[in-house]
């Protein structure tokens, strides 16, 4: 039989949750140590550990047959994955934030702005959507500290509680998208008898928790 591989976060916000969940499923494995990819003793299938960002890829090329990520990743790496269940935990949403005292008050303001964000696909589907040119500024990480380095007018990031925006003097503004991780799978794997167990066994282990 066929060994499935799933990729899930090596480490990060998603990664305890995403152990949890295969443990709740029955699966037996090591959680990742130094190795990239655990066997699972009882299961025909292998764990790979990944950063969040190359698993939408995996997937979609079939090195992975499922993947566990954030639903902002698969929508900005812009891949072609079969979405096959949400799995309510990582949730956040995408928004653009501005200083408090900024004289920005509608979308309308935005344009002509500059945006810094880590997420440039999926704002600027976001602004074309809404007849909006902004200046969009892709930066690799901290977003947040860039209106008061004077390197943007605005943001666009993902905000959980709120928390790091308010210390950054930052308020949420318009709300892009909102997000969870999901379970997706590659489009060439198809329903097999393996991929639709494991996914019941996920959908009882959700159940459960309702
Ligand atoms: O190393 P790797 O590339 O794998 O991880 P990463 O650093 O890119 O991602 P990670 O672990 O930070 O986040 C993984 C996923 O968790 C994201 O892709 C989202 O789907 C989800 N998630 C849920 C979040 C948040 N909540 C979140 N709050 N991802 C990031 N944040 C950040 C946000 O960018 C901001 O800096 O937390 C800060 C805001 O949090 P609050 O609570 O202050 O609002
Ligand atoms: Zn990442």
């Amino acid at each position: 039989m066929k060994t499935l591989k799933i990729a899930i976060q090596k480490s990060g916000r998603l990664n305890e949750k995403s152990v949890e969940l295969l443990k709740n499923c029955g699966l037996n494995f090591e959680n990742y140590k130094s190795s990239l990819i655990s066997p699972v003793s009882n299961f025909p299938l292998e764990i790979l550990f990944l950063r969040d960002d190359d698993i939408p890829e995996y997937v979609q090329d079939g090195i992975a047959d499922l993947g566990i990520v954030g639903e902002n990743v698969i929508q900005e790496t812009e891949v072609e994955v079969s979405y096959l269940q949400r799995l309510g935990f990582g949730k956040c949403s995408l928004k653009i934030a501005v200083p408090n005292n900024s004289d920005i008050n509608s979308l309308a303001d935005l344009h002509g702005k500059a945006i810094a964000t880590t997420y440039p696909a999926i704002l600027g589907k976001f602004l074309k959507e809404q007849n909006i040119t902004s200046d969009i500024r892709t930066i690799s990480g901290s977003v947040e500290i860039s209106p008061g380095l004077g390197l943007s007018d605005a943001i666009c990031d993902l905000v959980s509680t709120g928390g790091t925006l308010k210390s950054n003097g930052l308020k949420p503004f318009a709300d892009v998208m909102s997000s969870e991780a999901v379970l997706i799978g590659s489009k060439a794997i198809a329903e097999s008898d393996l991929v639709l167990e494991l996914i019941q066994r996920i959908q009882s282990v959700l159940r459960a928790k309702e």
